[in-house]
């Protein structure tokens, strides 16, 4: 017997599904359908959690087929494809998301009632896919949207994490951490491709063969499996692709006579290798274990994307394979260095594999691949090391090397006629390796006398310690030489032998961006200044952004509706710029009532979460000042949390009168999750939720001031509380934050921002006009000057900021005086410590601008007027615009429209 799946809903509806404007009847009969017929569902009553994957299996159908007909036509067409490869993608809920850009919201509504559902209910069943960490992968998952939307060609490629990022609780101790299970009831949106998978493998050896070939061989070897996730497009029918990766043992692996013999742990041992690759995002790497697991990660995106897309491309090419065509065909387009082995990786495949010369595979491999840096923080720019990468890629080491040399070459015809002490300089400062000796050929460019003298002398006592060593074993007894002669006699530790791989990234891509003007600036001028001069068109900047679906039309449908209603139509939503028109009707009084109404009805929503999530009762009167993202002390949420306890403190000092007519009424609200092994960052939670404890209690105090700190920030979280804030804060030290990109979401959703002039802020505030932006705090060309005068003891703290310390020190919240927190802040010196993020410094000028914003707050309409404002002013930061510019001046791709 077939039952085919029009067959079962025959009895509602004729229409076959998925239907091209289906009517909430036919969605619905789909919807029973699936309840009865997909895979794990059995009969019996249509409860909350089987509604949702029943509504999404049928939502799924529509999207298959948008996907499938999006795939034939790019096939057909045989056109370029963009793929951005990314380590995160922080996908979120999908089923809003999804009906919304199907354009059917109304009808699922409907569909769901019919069955005795709420659609709100129902979507607020699925668990977040928190495949990322922050803003990275967030903007990775807002890039496939618009790629999707303006019908570029375009896919995401991933891995599939079983656990997505940790579940934060948080407790008397702070954050804790738990597994986040989000595959556990299976994910409705992914189509596992039993039949798309590559082998990738690692360790093993190279062999030269008769002609001189290299071959990469031995080793162990995993299988990647596709798992395809339809990411479909607004208003259109185009449906790209999200292919993650997941790993499993290949189909021999299995010891069964291991297994038959009773050693089940044995059998089972290759399984268990091949699939933990791919078990959790950034697994711990304070151990070699852990490191190894990390790079098998990038390895596994990089090598079974790639041999994807090779595939993908010889396939689409029949029997005229051309690889001169090859970066006509496809871009690449590396976010962040995670997936940098896309370079050794692709030469390896071409030379390797397809027989191409290195010149050759070198041309294709430049013209091919792009990187984006998303960060200037030291620690955050990737380095390996070079021992570990030998054992687990010995053959794209090999490449790496000859990559290296190649630069030796470049910077030595640049720089050789120079002084050698440039030379050297920029040779210690750009080449891919780290702490290797330069090849022979090169050696004699920079060994100077001077150091000749000191390499013998150091192979003198290297050759004297051993010596000494063997005498120590005869007798101790007779070493007559003091500890500091020892230590004097010992050879310096020789530093480890690392690959920069961002260095590899600018080396082997064809362009290099940053992703806020000001942080494009700080790449050129500082980060990669050296590679800047000797290859300037190489730099570009792209301005990171959101799309505009999820992060206004979709999580904020009351505003949306003011919006279309005073901007005539709903073309904002594809064409922001038309939400500048909302300027000329800043001071309208209707406008504004709507306006602060549709906040109101917002920040409801969220006085009944905070209620539920923290058993805490916030006036929704109360101004909503939010800060949300990850914990870090660059971001400064120390520096916020100072600020409170210093009004805190101002008000307890003050009568209730006066303080009624100095502070307005804030519910100032923290969300984030510090990564499990920064210590610091942990105590700053422990810190804001202590405080919270204690001011959220004092009757005095009353709504005066709550503190709330957000367990589990995630994107189901941010689509909540962003459309309810009225403050946000961007306070990062200045030229720390890359970009930022909860700052753009603020600014569409009505919010005015208190911030420093770093990231995205500056062209925000640009745009938003400086009247309707909070700035304080130094300035990004300031701050080295400023760490300098720490470091020679010049700095003289404002007595507020003494003044604050103090008062957390005496004990006020929970008898606890924060020494290691505040510790932090003081002294002169060291990386995280010696205040490096200059929280004193900026302390003052932070919290007499906040004076500033309580004043304004106090005049609703003209606060009112801040907030359109911003939504009008935030119309560059649609990711729209940002896919726009990489498609034209990195990608060269052009749209596609599927008919
Ligand atoms: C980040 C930057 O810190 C942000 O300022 C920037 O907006 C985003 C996107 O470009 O990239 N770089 C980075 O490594 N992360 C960022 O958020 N980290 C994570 O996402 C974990």
């Amino acid at each position: 017997v077939s039952v085919n799946h029009p067959t079962a809903v025959q009895e509602e509806s004729s229409t076959n599904w998925p239907a091209l404007a289906p009517d909430a009847s036919s969605i619905a009969s789909s919807i029973k359908y699936h309840a009865e017929f997909s895979p794990s569902f059995s009969p019996g009553q249509l409860d909350l959690p089987k509604a949702f994957l029943a509504t999404a299996q049928s939502v799924r159908d529509a999207l298959i087929s948008n996907w499938n007909a999006t795939y034939e036509r790019y096939e057909r067409l045989d056109v370029k494809q963009a793929y951005y490869l990314s380590m995160e993608f922080l996908q979120g809920r999908a089923l809003l998301n999804a009906i919304g850009n199907l354009e059917l919201t109304g009808a699922y509504a409907e569909a769901l009632t019919k069955l005795g559902h709420n659609l709100e209910n129902v979507a607020s069943q699925e668990p977040d896919a928190a495949l990322g960490n922050g803003g990275l992968g967030r903007l990775a998952s807002c890039f496939l949207d618009s790629m999707a939307t303006l019908d570029y060609p375009a896919w995401g490629y991933g891995l599939r994490y079983k656990y997505g990022l940790f579940k934060q609780l948080i407790t008397k101790d702070g954050q804790e951490e738990v597994a986040e299970n989000w595959l556990e009831m299976g994910s409705p949106w992914e189509i596992v491709r039993n039949d798309v998978s590559y082998p990738v493998k690692f360790y093993g050896k190279v062999v030269c063969d008769a002609d001189g070939k290299r071959h990469w061989i031995g080793g162990e070897d995993v299988t990647a499996v596709a798992h395809d996730v339809p990411i479909p497009g607004y208003k259109t029918k185009t449906t790209n692709n999200l292919r993650l990766w997941s790993t499993k043992a290949p189909a021999n692996d299995f010891d069964l006579s291991a297994f038959n013999a009773g050693e089940h742990m044995q059998a089972y041992e290759a399984l268990a290798n091949a699939e933990k690759i791919c078990y959790v995002l950034y697994p711990g790497d304070d151990t070699e274990e852990g490191k190894v697991l990390r790079l098998k990660q990038q390895y596994t995106l990089c090598s079974a994307s790639l041999q994807d897309i090779i595939a993908r491309f010889e396939r689409r090419s029949g029997s005229n394979i051309n690889w001169g065509h090859f970066a006509e065909k496809v871009a690449v387009q590396m976010n962040d260095t995670h997936p940098t082995l896309c370079i050794p990786e692709l030469m390896r495949i071409l030379m390797d594999l397809k027989g191409l010369s290195w010149n050759d595979a070198w041309t294709i491999t430049k013209r091919t691949v792009a990187y984006t840096n998303h960060t200037v923080l030291p620690e955050a720019l990737e380095k390996w090391s070079l021992d570990l990468m030998q054992k687990l890629l010995p053959r794209h080491v090999e490449i790496i090397e000859t990559i290296d040399e190649q630069l030796i070459n470049e910077i030595v015809s640049e720089y050789g006629k120079e002084d050698t002490e440039m030379l050297e300089k920029k040779l210690k400062e750009m080449r891919v390796l780290e702490n290797v000796d330069l090849p022979e050929q090169f050696a004699h460019l920079i060994v100077k006398p001077r150091e000749i003298s000191v390499a013998i002398s150091l192979q003198e006592l290297e050759e004297s310690s051993e010596e000494s060593e063997s005498a120590e074993e005869k007798d101790e007894s007779e070493d007559e030489s003091t500890e500091e002669e020892k230590v004097m006699a010992e050879p310096p530790p020789k530093p480890p032998k690392m690959v920069r791989m961002a260095n590899l990234c600018v080396v082997g891509g064809h362009a290099v961006n940053g992703v806020a003007e000001i942080h494009s600036e700080i790449v050129k001028d500082e980060v990669f200044n050296s590679f800047y001069k000797l290859w300037p068109k190489k730099f570009q900047n792209k301005t990171n952004g959101v799309t505009p679906r999820r992060w206004i039309r979709f999580c904020n449908p009351a505003l949306s509706k003011i919006i279309t209603e005073w901007t005539g139509s709903e073309d904002w939503v594809l064409n922001t710029e038309r939400l500048g028109e909302l300027r000329k009707f800043a001071d309208n009084k209707g406008l504004q009532n709507q306006w602060r109404s549709a906040k109101r009805e917002n920040k409801m929503k969220v006085v009944s979460f905070l209620k539920e999530k923290t058993g805490y009762t916030v006036s929704p009167d109360a101004m909503f000042d939010i800060q949300v993202k990850r914990i870090h002390e660059y971001k400064r949420q120390l520096l916020n949390i100072l600020g409170i306890v210093y009004r805190y403190k101002k008000m307890k000092e003050s009568s209730p009168e006066e303080r009624k007519n100095m502070y307005a009424s804030r519910v100032c609200i923290f969300g984030g999750k510090a990564f499990a092994t920064y210590v610091q960052a942990k105590r700053i939670v422990k810190f804001i939720t202590d405080v919270g404890i204690t001011v959220n209690h004092d009757p005095e105090i009353g709504d005066l001031l709550k503190v709330i700190f957000v367990p589990d920030y995630n994107v189901s979280v941010a689509e909540l509380l962003i459309p309810a804030s009225e403050l946000s804060q961007h306070i990062s030290t200045a030229g720390m934050e890359a970009s930022g990109t909860s700052n753009m979401k603020f600014a569409m959703n009505g919010c005015v921002q208190i911030g420093t002039l770093d990231g995205a802020n500056v062209e925000i505030r640009e745009e938003v006009g400086e009247e309707n932006f909070f700035l304080f705090g130094a300035r990004a060309d300031e701050i080295s000057g400023l760490r300098k005068e720490r470091a020679e003891g010049k700095f003289i703290a404002d007595p507020r900021f003494e003044e604050v310390k103090e008062f957390v020190r005496s004990g006020v919240f929970g008898g606890n005086s924060y020494d290691e927190l505040l510790g932090s802040l003081e002294g002169n010196e060291g990386y995280g410590r010696g205040d490096y993020f200059l929280v004193g410094k900026d302390f003052p000028s932070y919290i007499e601008c906040q004076e500033e914003v309580d004043k304004a707050y106090r005049d609703q309409q003209r606060w009112t007027r801040m907030s359109i404002m911003n939504t009008a002013g935030s119309y560059k930061f649609s990711s729209d615009r940002t896919i726009h510019e990489y498609a034209k001046n990195i990608w060269n791709i052009q749209p596609v429209r599927v008919e």
